[in-house]
């Protein structure tokens, strides 16, 4: 499935139209992307040039249906594409997850025929972008604890309140934002441009440097009745299925991130000579890359199924938590391992191992830290609630 750890000969399992997606995004990321990703990174810069472009291979609005202008392809499509742009970048796949699955997805759920028809088909070119606003700086793990308000007044909403912590916020021409009502949470699209609405960048952060972060600013923000989510039910049912989304994303995107880093711990163990032989033919490196290798297969495996359960409409979203748990985490190790193989070179942005490994930081904290899917998990194992 992904050309570079396929042990298990999981290519035979695609479908032809399933394949022209990954290698459509894996010619994409090589010839557009990779070139430029590590000085990107390095100096913390989103280069903007690159969101046609995405656009124009169809990675947005990929599970969106044709009328709204998206691709109208399966989850399973969507999968395999994040697992291609992952094994670039996760910043990358992040612009596409939440484009995807945190913006479109809702709108189209949940939007009137109205929001669709002006929303969907920009987004799908490329000429809206989204982000969502959900975490707070007092609100992260538990969202419903959030403090930002909508107040019901004449034609519209009053909204007050700070979001922190999102993707695109300052690249944004509009936001999906979660706040409570008097009757519960509900959904709301706020543009830019938009006054008491303000999306200041957080800056300095050492991961995710390719991908743009900032917070929520809402200061008496009016918005029109119109923006409101329609089908949205009241709580937090609506922001959860669009994180399910998100997490299924997340979870093959880490698999093409882990395979990157064992394709190139592999060649550089091949090539690398020391005490007159190449690395690989010690035993202790022999055994890192049989670890890497194993731990990748298995989650390809995970992933897949959740896949195809995720298309015929059976995947729990507690299912999607596993995946997204066990494929971060295996990532996180199999990237130091590879970090380790490539001695000093290793922590050079030249080889980009350094910069998965940097990633991976984040991929097993945001849409849901590790410890909060194991206890989401625990609950549905137990029948006991870890958090209230
Ligand atoms: P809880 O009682 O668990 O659930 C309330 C209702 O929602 C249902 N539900 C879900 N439905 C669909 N998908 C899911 N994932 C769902 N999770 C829960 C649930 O069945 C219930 O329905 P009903 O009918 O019984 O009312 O609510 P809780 O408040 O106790 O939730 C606990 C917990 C920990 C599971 C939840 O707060 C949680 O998932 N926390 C993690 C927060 C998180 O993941 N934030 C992500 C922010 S977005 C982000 O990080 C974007 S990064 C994007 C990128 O750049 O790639
Ligand atoms: P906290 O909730 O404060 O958790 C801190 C630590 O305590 C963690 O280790 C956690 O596992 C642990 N912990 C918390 N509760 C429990 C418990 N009950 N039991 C045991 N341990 C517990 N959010 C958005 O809404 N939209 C976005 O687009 C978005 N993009 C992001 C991009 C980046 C680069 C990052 C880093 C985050 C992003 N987030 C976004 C926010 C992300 O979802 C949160 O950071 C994440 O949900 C964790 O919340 P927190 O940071 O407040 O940590």
């Amino acid at each position: 499935m992904i050309r570079e750890a396929d042990f298990l000969l999981m290519e035979e399992l695609l479908s032809e139209e399933e394949k022209i997606i990954r290698d459509t995004t894996r010619r994409f990321v090589e010839r557009e992307v990779l070139p430029i990703v590590a000085k990107h990174y390095e100096k913390g810069t989103f280069p903007y040039e690159l969101i046609p472009k995405v656009a124009e291979v169809g990675l947005f609005g990929i599970t969106t249906p044709p009328e709204y202008g998206g691709a109208g392809a399966s989850y399973f499509s969507y999968g395999l594409a994040c697992q291609e742009l992952e094994w670039c970048d996760s910043g990358l796949r992040s612009l596409v997850s939440v484009q995807n699955s945190l913006c479109m997805y809702p709108i189209h759920a949940y939007g009137s025929e109205g929001q669709k028809q002006k929303y969907l088909p920009k987004m799908a070119t490329g000429e809206i972008i989204g982000c969502f606003g959900l975490t707070e700086p007092d609100a992260g793990s538990d969202p419903a604890s959030m403090r930002t308000t909508a107040k019901k007044v004449k034609d519209g909403w009053v909204l007050n309140g700070n979001k922190t912590w999102i993707t695109n916020a300052p690249i944004a021409h509009m936001a999906i934002v979660w706040a409570k009502t008097e009757e519960g949470v509900r959904g709301f699209i706020v543009e830019r441009g938009t006054e008491g609405f303000e999306t200041p960048e957080i800056k300095e952060k050492m991961s995710l440097r390719f991908s743009p972060t900032g917070e929520i600013v809402l200061e008496d923000c009016f918005v029109p009745e119109e923006n409101l989510l329609p089908g949205s039910s009241v709580g937090m049912k609506a922001p959860f299925s669009c994180l399910t989304r998100a997490r299924y994303g997340i979870a093959w995107g880490a698999v093409g991130m882990a395979a990157f880093c064992y394709e190139k711990a592999l060649s550089y163990a091949k090539e690398r000579i020391q005490f007159g032989r190449p690395l690989a033919s010690f035993q202790l490196i022999q055994q890192d890359l049989a670890d890497m290798l194993t731990e990748i297969t298995k989650c390809q495996l995970l992933v897949y199924r959740v896949g195809r359960l995720f298309d015929e409409g059976r995947a729990s979203h507690v299912m999607v938590s596993m995946a997204k748990r066990a494929s971060t985490m295996m990532a996180y190790r199999v990237v130091r391992k590879a970090r380790e193989i490539l001695g000093g070179n290793g922590i050079s942005l030249e080889y980009h191992v350094i910069r998965h490994l940097c990633n991976s930081e984040t991929t097993t904290t945001y849409e849901g830290t590790n410890k909060i899917h194991a206890l989401i998990l625990g609950r549905h194992i137990t029948g006991i609630s870890a958090f209230k």
